[in-house]
């Protein structure tokens, strides 16, 4: 039997916002009597999830997205359950990206007498990552929760005040996570747990305090993550890690460890990633994704890494981020290509006060003269260059800028061309400056669908919905005719804002006698107003 972790918890209803649970009361013991899962040792038994992106698609909730798609498992996930077993511990990942759903009856049993739960998410995952909450809540009032990922980082005071978990994991989860189940295996004291924010039994919040980030050599000597659990045939590739952090601080970018980056020894991330190659028979495409924010950051090391590759005479088919300037460096591109499925330069904007703005050290120039050195290698279809429109500082000349400078790499060089909107997500120094003058908050992404939000979409681009309308029809044209060029339809992609989509139609945009308008016309019909107090 398990403690009660001392939650008092009042249901007000249905179990999401704004039937909110209101958790009074702490967790007074945090040790758990454990239950042993073998004869030598007493274990925790944790369950971790991954949640989903999801969005209600025609009343139903639905993975929408990268999610849908299923690109690669959740690294964090797996690899915080190999170091957990590491420890001793019983661990059961409850993949709920692999599963396609926020619903987690299929875990129920393993629920029942787990000791701890774990849920990772990103803001994008954190509405699923409620529904997870809830759902956990609903059959065991009693079991520790834990949070780690990006979105709990960011708001752990928020979420602790206002959701029934007990713990958020700040940062980087693989020390501090294993010393949570030892705190509370033994005298149930986290008080030295790292990076942990918790509630005391007085009410308040703690902060317990951050260690030092993982370096490199330490972050190649964790367990690898446990693909052998991986569901066979969901996921199109699997995922390794060689760096973490980025030595940019891109204004629009919400990655966590800004300008710090740590890289893995080169021969040691090839021992990873050849391990991990074994388990490609259980991808539907059988690519590795290389997760570093961006792979290209030290040119030499990756040319290195290539070189121990060719050695092995391993065959991997890798996909990665690079910056278009790396690429250029050290016959990066040239060295790579072999191995390179396919590959993102982060390319931003199509003028340079853009990326000078931006931070992202680099130019209209160095984005051509890597793009043209794609197509000398012949792999520049290989290449997608990622432009964001609408930045907050953005008119529509600014937008046209972009958009040209994109389609002009698209013909002269045929490299792929992907033109997002900006969307305000937490993390970026955009959306800080927002967050301080208090036009947007953490609690705007608690529900399905924040992205659909006009308040939200129009706090960060300033474009009128006419104006974006009027880009896209231009970008469809531009579309329809690369399409012919191209008959895959893949040369060119662009998204259309949900939240105009929805809240300003086309048909509505033009209209200028509305509403207001509309009525003084009913109203005034055949009276002039004078005349009645005349
Ligand atoms: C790989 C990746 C993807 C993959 C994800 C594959 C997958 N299923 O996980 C793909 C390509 C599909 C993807 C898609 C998207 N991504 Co992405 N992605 C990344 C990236 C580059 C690496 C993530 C990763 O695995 N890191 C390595 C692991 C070890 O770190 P981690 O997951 O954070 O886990 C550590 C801790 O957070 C913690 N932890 C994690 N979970 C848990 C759980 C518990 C219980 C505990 C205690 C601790 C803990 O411990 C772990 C070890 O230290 C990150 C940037 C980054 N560097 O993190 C962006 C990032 C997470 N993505 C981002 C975005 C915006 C997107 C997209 C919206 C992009 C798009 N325009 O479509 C989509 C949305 C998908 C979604 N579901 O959320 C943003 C999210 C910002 C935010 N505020 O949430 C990031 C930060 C990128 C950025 N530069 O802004 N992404
Ligand atoms: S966009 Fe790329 S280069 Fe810029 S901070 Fe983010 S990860 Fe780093």
């Amino acid at each position: 039997m398990i403690p009660d972790a001392g939650l008092t918890i009042i249901y007000h209803g249905l179990e999401r916002w704004p039937y909110r649970m209101e958790c009074s009361g702490l967790p007074q013991k945090n040790k758990l009597e454990l239950r042993s899962y073998n004869s030598e040792r007493i274990l925790v038994k944790t369950v971790l999830f991954a949640p989903p992106m999801i969005d209600r698609i025609r009343g139903r909730l639905k993975p929408i997205a990268m999610d849908a798609v299923k690109e690669c498992p959740p690294y964090g996930i797996y690899l915080l359950a190999s170091i957990l077993k590491a420890h001793g511990h019983y661990v059961v990942i409850a993949d709920l990206i692999a599963d396609g759903t926020h619903l987690m009856r299929k875990y129920l049993s393993e629920l029942k007498d787990c000791n701890l739960v774990g849920i990772g998410a990103t803001s994008l995952s954190w509405p699923t990552a409620l529904e997870v909450i809830w759902q956990v809540r609903r059959a065991r009032k009693d079991v520790p929760i834990v949070l780690g990922g990006i979105h709990p980082t960011m708001f752990d005071r928020y979420i602790l005040r206002v959701f029934p978990v007990q713990y958020v994991i700040r940062g980087e989860g693989e020390e501090a996570l294993p010393a949570l189940c030892t705190a509370l295996e033994s005298n149930g004291n986290v008080s030295g747990v790292p990076n942990l924010s918790w509630r005391s039994a007085d009410g308040k919040i703690i902060r317990n305090p951050i260690r030092p980030k993982i370096a490199g050599d330490r972050l190649a000597s964790y367990p690898l993550p446990d693909f052998g659990m991986l569901p066979s045939g969901i996921y199109q590739g699997l995922s390794v890690e060689s760096s973490r952090g980025c030595v940019f601080d891109c204004a629009f970018c919400s990655t966590s460890y800004r300008r710090s980056w740590r890289a893995l020894p080169t021969e040691l991330f090839v021992d990873r990633l050849e391990a991990i190659m074994q388990y490609k028979d259980r991808t539907r495409s059988g690519v590795i994704n290389i997760i570093d924010d961006e792979f290209s950051t030290n040119p030499g090391r990756v040319v290195q890494i290539v070189r121990v590759i060719r050695s092995r005479h391993l065959k991997p088919s890798l996909t990665f981020d690079a910056r278009a300037p790396d690429l250029l460096k050290h016959s990066l591109a040239e060295e790579i290509a072999e191995f390179t499925r396919e590959f993102l330069v982060g390319a931003e904007c199509g003028y340079d006060e853009g990326l000078e703005r931006v931070g992202k050290k680099t130019t209209c120039k160095s984005l051509e003269d890597a793009a043209r050195e794609l197509q000398r290698l012949g792999i520049s279809a290989r290449a997608s260059f990622s432009f964001i429109i609408g930045l907050p500082w953005e008119t529509r000349a600014e937008v046209d800028r972009t958009i040209r400078f994109a389609m002009h790499l698209l013909g002269s060089y045929g490299v792929r061309i992907l033109l997002q909107w900006y969307l305000q997500i937490p993390g970026s120094r955009i959306w800080d400056k927002a967050r301080r003058r208090h036009v947007i908050s953490e609690a705007m992404y608690d529900d399905y669908g924040f992205f659909r939000n006009l308040y939200l979409f129009r706090s960060g681009v300033s474009l009128p919905p006419k104006q974006v309308w009027e880009i896209a029809d231009m970008v469809g044209q531009l579309k329809w005719i690369t399409d012919l060029k191209y008959p895959d339809g893949r040369m060119l992609e662009f998204g259309f804002p949900p939240p105009i989509q929805k809240d300003f139609p086309r048909e509505i945009v033009d209209d200028e006698d509305a509403g207001l308008e509309s009525l003084r016309q009913v109203s005034c019909a055949g009276i002039n107003a004078t005349d009645l107090v005349s």
